[in-house]
């Protein structure tokens, strides 16, 4: 099993930038967490993160080539904005679990249109860093 983890535009700034939303934790610890998690469950995992969107689509047709078994995005704002990103996880057709640190649909109304979401097997949401475990796990329990 080979899940490629996903992190979309700024969310490389984790643990730098508004802690009261989205922590104090950095992105860099947060790939140490999910290695671990991944370590524990036995399952290969890979990580790319990027703030260009069609880098993003890059990443999603490459894991077909790959083949990757699942994939894991926080696609950052790019959920509230990106037909390209559904458009990509519907072509390699690899199931997906969106996360998002907070909760968009408490936030600003802009946030709570997710295009990507149409294209998941799942959303996991408002669950902060474990989110992102979570989703490992939905993905693994449905393989
Ligand atoms: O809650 C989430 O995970 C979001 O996907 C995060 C996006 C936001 O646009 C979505 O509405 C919800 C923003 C990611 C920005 O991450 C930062 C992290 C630290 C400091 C600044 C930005």
């Amino acid at each position: 099993m080979h899940i490629l983890v996903i992190n979309g535009p700024n969310l490389n700034m984790l643990g730098i930038r508004q802690p009261e939303i989205y922590g104090n934790t950095t992105y860099r610890d947060l790939l140490d967490m999910i290695q671990a998690e991944a370590d524990r469950m036995g399952i290969q995992v890979s990580f790319f993160q990027s703030n260009h969107e069609g880098a993003l689509v890059d990443a999603i047709q490459q894991a077909y080539f790959d083949k990757v078994d699942g994939i894991v995005i926080n696609p950052g704002a790019y959920t509230h904005t990106s037909v390209a990103l559904l458009d990509a996880v519907k072509a390699v057709s690899i199931p997906t679990v969106e996360v998002h640190i907070s909760d968009p649909d408490t936030r600003e109304e802009f946030r709570h249109i997710s295009y990507i979401r149409a294209a998941c097997m799942a959303t996991v949401k408002g669950h902060g860093l474990r989110g992102y475990l979570d989703a490992l796990h939905l993905l693994c329990d449905n393989a």
